[in-house]
């Protein structure tokens, strides 16, 4: 009997505790029940801007603490209150309840989480997490001197952006400018849009110089190298632009070097002569011009080599060569008259080098080749009376060639006897003269 009232006690007393299990039970899922995580969206996750909104069921209009983790530390932390009439779902009439964290992100890929903490458990509840990469700016030269770097930069977080694009020349900063300028004439490689720089370089000595191109990283505004090139020693370059028997001119400059460079002109086979100044002003290349006069050469074909030094090696090279044909003047003595101690020459002449301009005539009397200084020498006249008939003949192409030079022209009074006279036509370009004709005259 003992027995079995002990057994009984034993079962009211389990049930009683089975009871109070589930008693607490039901409480703990009832309160579980009332306790909701905090709930929301991250509606950009980049590697610029973290922003969205959330809220809690359980304190709807409160401010719920968001926190942005980077490679597990926490780098954001505040309340999501900002407003967000847009959004439409919030559990009570609140509309703050936005975040926006804008993020700073070295280039690379980062782990990034977006966590919310529940009013009551303070439990982090993860709203988005994912890999995240800041993707480098990069660049690429078109051309690279000790005078100017010409490229193009874009980083590809934000291909609406110019760059700032920095240069060292040898490890020291030279020169800062934006990648924002349309493509330059000439530029090779790159892309499309406004992206290209031109970063001119000042003070850079002659020779190889390091050159170490930056852009600022978008997202993170870090200093990224995005080039890294040893110029190379170039040659010196230039053209002959004018060549004739009169004049040689043209320009010469060393890509490396804004200073003017040492200019030779060698004709034929003859030494290089240097140039007087190779710093002249020049439309194709300005400060870099030069100019010899060549009176000393005669009529036929002739080659001139420009001669450049470079001027960081010293090195002479030739650049450029062209070749010029001086034809010699022509012309023709139709009549010598002679009127007392003196005579009228005509003639004509002229040089296919300068078929429009008139040329100059020089009158000799009397010249002995076997007495030093003898005889008379006259004028220089001009050639420029009109000649129609010649050039109906085809003789001429302009009618201004033609000469007459009278007594009083020649303003001579020559014994009676006989007199050799001899007429000379100067080259338009080197003022040489040539024989036309040759006449033995008698005064009275
Ligand atoms: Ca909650
Ligand atoms: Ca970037
Ligand atoms: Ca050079
Ligand atoms: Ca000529």
């Amino acid at each position: 009997m003992l027995n079995i009232s002990r057994k009984s006690a034993d079962r009211s007393s389990r049930a009683k505790r089975s009871r109070a299990v589930a008693a607490m039970i039901e409480s703990l899922e009832s309160r579980q029940m009332l306790t909701a995580a905090p709930f929301g969206k991250v509606e950009t996750f980049s590697a610029a801007l973290i922003k969205g909104y959330v809220s809690d069921k359980d304190v709807p209009d409160a401010a719920v603490t968001v926190q942005v983790l980077v490679d597990g530390a926490v780098v954001a932390s505040g309340p999501a209150n900002i407003d967000r009439s847009d959004v439409h779902n919030f559990p009570s009439a609140t509309t703050t309840h936005g975040f926006s964290f804008p993020l700073t992100l070295s280039p690379g890929a980062h782990t990034v989480v977006v966590q919310a903490t529940d009013d009551t458990s303070a439990t982090p509840k993860v709203l988005r997490s994912g890999r995240v990469t800041n993707r480098p700016p990069t660049a690429k030269l078109s051309t690279a001197t000790n005078l100017q770097v010409v490229g193009f930069a874009t980083d590809p977080d934000d291909t609406s952006a110019g760059l700032t694009i920095t240069v060292n020349v040898n490890g020291v900063l030279n020169t800062t400018v934006t990648a924002d300028q349309a493509r330059p004439a000439g530029a090779r490689g790159g892309g499309l849009g406004n992206h290209w720089f031109i970063a001119n370089l000042t003070g850079v000595p002659d020779g190889p110089a390091h050159i170490e191109v930056f852009a600022t990283d978008i997202s993170s505004g870090t200093t990224v190298k995005v080039a890294d090139k040893t110029t190379p020693n170039q040659k010196p370059v230039g053209a002959l632009q004018v060549v004739n028997a009169g004049l040689i001119s043209g320009f010469a400059r060393d890509p490396d070097s804004s200073a003017a460079v040492d200019v030779f002109i060698q004709l034929d086979r003859g030494t290089p002569v240097p140039v007087a100044n190779s710093a002249e002003d020049n439309a194709t290349s300005p400060g870099h011009g030069f100019h010899l006069n060549t009176p000393t050469h005669f009529a036929g074909t002739h080659t001139v080599k420009l001669i450049a030094k470079d001027t960081f090696s010293g090195v002479q090279t030739v650049i450029a060569t062209k070749t010029f044909t001086n034809r010699a003047p022509k012309g023709v003595v139709e009549s010598i008259v002679v009127s007392g101690g003196s005579f009228t020459i005509t003639g004509y002449a002229f040089d296919q080098d300068d078929p429009t301009g008139s040329r100059q005539i020089v009158v000799r009397v009397d010249f002995n080749p076997r007495v030093q200084d003898s005889g008379v020498t006259k004028g220089p006249f001009l050639a420029n009376v009109a000649r129609p008939d010649l050039v109906a003949k085809r003789k001429i192409v302009n009618p201004e060639h033609g000469f007459i030079i009278t007594p009083v022209n020649l303003g001579i009074a020559l014994a009676p006897g006989k007199h050799k006279v001899e007429v000379f036509v100067a080259d338009s370009a080197t003022g040489i003269t040539t024989l036309i004709g040759t006449k033995t005259v008698t005064t009275v």
